[in-house]
């Protein structure tokens, strides 16, 4: 591990200035749990066992699809992006594996790229396809749609890129493809409503069929952008019942910002679990839309809300519970690592206090038609600092008590600036 990017004698001057503080605010908190029957080191190795993986393409600026501002210093390769996911990971300890986007990173040598990832501290998690946009050279256009276009050859060619995403994924460890689609319409009458799922259904079972034994097909439903009338995988009803069309190895993933506003996120968690198709998410916080702000820098409570229907999920398995957790965010006013750190933290968090959460109580009080107590049996643990324990927990892990505070005195940015050559203009987002 002698290839990680941040000093450790850095990491360990700023964490000794740190240290006291956190074991009085630790013991504290320690105190406190444990008048509610909490043991704080069991939580503590909770969070511990957490992680949630970060988006090769979250280590640069995405911007709008209007603007992107790009920043000195921002990685321009999957080389680069690879050593920033490092930083965020070697300070934070949560996020250990990144998720690549094809054909955005491809290399010549994957073996090459998967031990370049190691060095660093990092495995690749699922790997997404793009069938979104068109690439330079490509037979056919996406105009039309990918796998649920009117057009065969563009289908098969979506089909194509597909197999091959599960084809680099094998080489690099993944064993999760998540397919994203932005087919759709923008006028009333464009396609047939039917018939493009028709077409969707029948281009996805050739990828689904292409799966390894031990592979995840994670589908990614979202409701407008960039189809404004109709988008095909438009929400968690037409995902489910493409996943269950599909095959048990289809799941659905969960985008927080892919739903109207207001949808009641935490539900579709409980009904996706129920039936054994909770397959992925990924985190970011959102005002209207697909924002892609933060995460948790909007509605924490709803993230909060969230994770307590996984630890419920986890308790309760049904069919299996092993959900990917991703950060998909694009950023536009701050430094990606900086961001990836902050919103690192607010995922680890809400897991954190969900499993504060007294169940007991909680159940006790909802078979009562308590609705009081039940309410309050989730507020009294939203409600705790619970930011000792995940400093305590990134101390013990190697990394920094103070991740955003070590990442500023480190001159990473300044330091990449010299060596990196320009970001382009343009719009990007993703
Ligand atoms: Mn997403």
């Amino acid at each position: 591990m002698s290839n990680l990017p941040i000093s450790a004698e850095l990491i360990a001057e700023a964490n000794a200035r740190e240290l006291d503080a956190l074991e009085d605010d630790y013991a504290s908190l320690g105190r406190k749990l444990e008048r509610a029957g909490i043991g704080i080191d069991a939580v503590k190795d909770r969070v511990a066992g957490f992680s949630v993986a970060i988006p090769t393409w979250g280590a640069g600026r995405g911007g709008t699809r209007f603007a992107k501002f790009p920043i000195a210093g921002e990685p321009t390769n999957i080389h680069e992006k690879l050593e920033d996911c490092a930083v965020i990971n070697q300070l934070s300890c949560l996020t250990p594996r990144v998720s690549p986007h094809f054909p955005w990173d491809k290399v010549s040598d994957y073996k090459a790229l998967r031990e370049e990832a190691a060095s660093l501290g990092l495995g690749f998690d699922a790997v997404n396809s793009n069938t979104f946009q068109d690439q330079p050279g490509q037979a056919q256009t996406y105009a039309t749609g990918s796998l649920s276009s009117t057009v065969a050859a563009t289908r098969q060619q979506a089909v194509e890129h597909n197999i091959e995403c599960i084809e680099i994924g094998r080489q690099l460890g993944s064993t999760d493809l998540t397919v994203w689609v932005g087919d759709g319409t923008n006028f009333p009458g464009q396609q047939d409503l039917a018939r493009s799922l028709d077409r969707y259904l029948e281009a996805a079972a050739q990828v689904y069929a292409a799966l390894p034994g031990d592979w995840r097909m994670l589908l990614e439903h979202k409701m407008f952008e960039p189809a404004f009338y109709s988008t095909v995988i438009s929400d968690w009803g037409s995902s489910i019942l493409a996943a269950q069309e599909l095959g048990p190895k289809a799941k659905c993933l969960v985008d927080l910002g892919h739903h109207a506003p207001n949808v009641n996120i935490e539900q579709i968690v409980a009904r996706l679990h129920r039936f054994g198709k909770l397959g992925g998410f990924h985190f970011n916080d959102s005002k209207y839309g697909d924002d892609d702000l933060d995460s948790g820098s909007i509605n924490p409570h709803q993230l909060f809300l969230v994770f307590n229907e996984l630890v419920e999920a986890e308790l309760n398995p049904r069919d299996g519970f092993n959900p990917s957790y991703m950060i998909d965010q694009s950023h536009n006013v701050t430094d990606p690592i900086e961001s990836m750190i902050s919103s690192a933290e607010a995922i680890g968090q809400c897991f954190a206090k969900a499993l504060l959460v007294d169940r007991e109580a909680l159940h006790l009080a909802q078979e009562a038609n308590d609705t009081m107590m039940a309410y309050q049996a989730l507020r009294r643990a939203y409600n705790v600092d619970v930011s000792p324990i995940l400093a305590k927990a990134r101390l013990e892990a190697g990394g920094a008590i103070d991740a955003l505070g070590v990442y500023r005195e480190s001159r990473w940015r300044d330091r990449k600036a010299q060596e990196r050559k320009a970001v382009g203009l343009g719009a990007g987002i993703v």
